[in-house]
């Protein structure tokens, strides 16, 4: 039987709607084994007292700022989506996943998360960053062909001052921490 192409007009709405549970269609493709999924969502509005959703700069994550993240990998890819809401308006900032949780401390957060150790590009790391709109909310996500592994998962999300250097000696700067959120 042939699929109604109005069904398939809807269908393929869905698919390039906002990151969500449509994208969980990808795991329908049977490529990997339930086992092989891993799921890590952070969320928050970035506070100075607690350290899941942690702000460094009041400037640029006024209060009120906050942030939401999703990573879904499976089937020989890894899928991440950020939301962020209340950051200042019309402004590009830099984003990756780092190793470690958030913690009182910028650094506490650790590197960025490699896949490749020593790999410093958005193939092997989780590069995130965005632009706010006029309301400083902003989006942004990223796909990388590898899956994690449960004995290496990235620990948090850091929003950085700058956008992310592309290449060249500084590649993979992004300025000061301005936020955390950590992974779960
Ligand atoms: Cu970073």
């Amino acid at each position: 039987m042939r699929v109604p192409a109005l069904l398939l007009v809807l269908l393929t709405a869905a698919c390039a709607g906002p990151p969500g549970p449509a994208q969980d269609a990808t795991n329908a493709k049977g490529i990997a084994s339930p086992g092989d999924s891993v799921k890590l969502t952070g969320a928050g509005e970035f506070t100075t007292g607690d350290t899941s959703a942690i702000v460094y700069d009041r400037k640029l994550a006024p209060e009120g700022s906050q942030a939401s993240v999703t990573v879904e990998s499976s089937g020989g890819q890894t899928r991440t989506s950020l939301v962020v809401e209340g950051l200042l308006p019309n402004r590009r900032y830099g984003s990756h996943l780092h190793t470690n949780p958030c913690g009182k401390k910028p650094e506490a957060a650790g590197p960025h998360f490699q896949h490749h150790a020593g790999q410093i590009d958005p193939s092997s790391e989780v590069w995130l960053d965005f632009t706010t709109d006029a309301e400083g909310a902003g989006r942004s996500s990223s796909r990388n062909e590898w899956t994690l592994t449960r004995a290496k998962l990235p620990g948090s999300l850091v929003i950085h001052s700058d956008p992310t250097v592309a290449s060249g000696p500084k590649v993979g700067d992004a300025g000061a921490r301005v936020a955390c959120l950590n992974l779960k």
